[in-house]
């Protein structure tokens, strides 16, 4: 019945003038106060991941391969790829308040069943101090704080992302609030309480995105198992609006079939998605959901027809 309803209603759009206007990126730093890194891996090719904001630039590990991202390019995290040397004063210089934000996208493959991957790892050498932001085999996500000899705090994600497809992926240390929270896709998912009375920052290890920053030498491998873009670091915790604006910001609204503009070719991947998402996710596999949740509301199902309608004939 809806399948009707929407074929009816999508003539009538195929009569109409088209208006779209590309969301902004949100590069502002003074408006996006407390970023100090951020890695876009938009090189595309090369041995290094610049840091376009703190100049913390990473080396690419022998095997970590360049790959399509959720914006530009990115970077794949299997067997030994992993961006590392990231500089040790990144974590004890940039992070000094006792507070951070990380955001990341994630494109989790899901076929490794027994493993766990390494995310970001800015642990110390001897686990003294640090955090680590890690994903488990079924898609839940890890974030802990280490202060002292194994004093670790910790929160676990009440969802799993799902494999095969992107996800943007918020973990939040807030000293003031005592509180460790996990966003996946720019909703609220765990929050627990964290007494912490010391700091969480290592002054001496290097940090490492996509894999075990240790295994070059003692060989325990923790690939992610997927593709990394867009990773960021603010030395404060942000609130939920913002890491809600933080993820639309990358969202191309209406943009099905993901060619970077929204139009009449879409339709058929926005009736695609409605009425059978794993068939719409196996033919645009770099397609995120939140492209088609035109109304802001978590989902993508019927209640964003009328805003697709609306965006595609200019009214939205
Ligand atoms: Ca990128
Ligand atoms: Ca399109
Ligand atoms: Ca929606």
């Amino acid at each position: 019945m809806y399948a009707r309803r929407l074929g009816t209603a999508l003539v009538v759009v195929s009569l109409a003038s088209i208006g779209y206007a590309q969301p902004a990126e949100g590069d502002d730093a003074s408006r996006e106060g407390g970023l100090r890194a951020r890695w876009r891996f938009d090189e595309g090719n090369g041995s290094m991941a610049q840091d376009c904001f703190g100049g913390f630039d990473g080396t690419l590990y022998t095997g970590t391969e360049w790959s399509p991202g959720v914006s530009g390019s990115a970077l794949e995290f299997v067997d030994h790829g992993m961006v590392w040397q990231i500089p040790e004063a990144f974590d004890d210089t940039v992070l000094t308040t006792q507070a951070l934000t990380a955001a990341v996208w994630l494109y989790r493959y899901g076929d490794v069943p027994e493993q766990s991957g390494v995310i970001f790892d800015a642990r110390a050498q001897g686990a003294d101090a640090g955090f680590e932001l890690t994903m488990s085999a079924d898609g839940h996500l890890t974030f802990f704080t280490i202060w002292g000899y194994h004093q670790i705090q910790r929160i676990d994600s009440v969802s799993a992302v799902a494999a095969g497809q992107w996800a943007h992926v918020v973990a939040e240390f807030d000293y003031a609030a005592g509180a460790l929270r996990l966003f996946i896709d720019g909703q609220e998912d765990a929050a627990s309480p964290a007494p912490v009375t010391e700091p969480y920052f290592d002054d001496y290890s290097n940090a490492a995105i996509g894999n075990n920053h240790w295994a070059p030498g003692d060989g325990q491998w923790g690939p992610f198992h997927g593709v990394i873009d867009e990773v960021r670091f603010y030395d404060r915790a942000l609130t939920v609006d913002e890491v809600f604006q933080l993820h639309r910001a990358y969202v191309d609204y209406g943009d099905m079939n993901c060619d970077g503009t929204m139009e009449f070719g879409d339709i058929n991947p926005f009736v695609l998605r409605l009425s059978n998402p794993a068939e719409y996710h196996e033919q645009y596999p770099d397609c995120p959901d939140a492209n088609g949740d035109i109304n802001d509301d978590g989902v993508v199902d019927f209640g964003d027809i009328n805003p697709f309608i609306a965006l595609l004939t200019g009214g939205g």
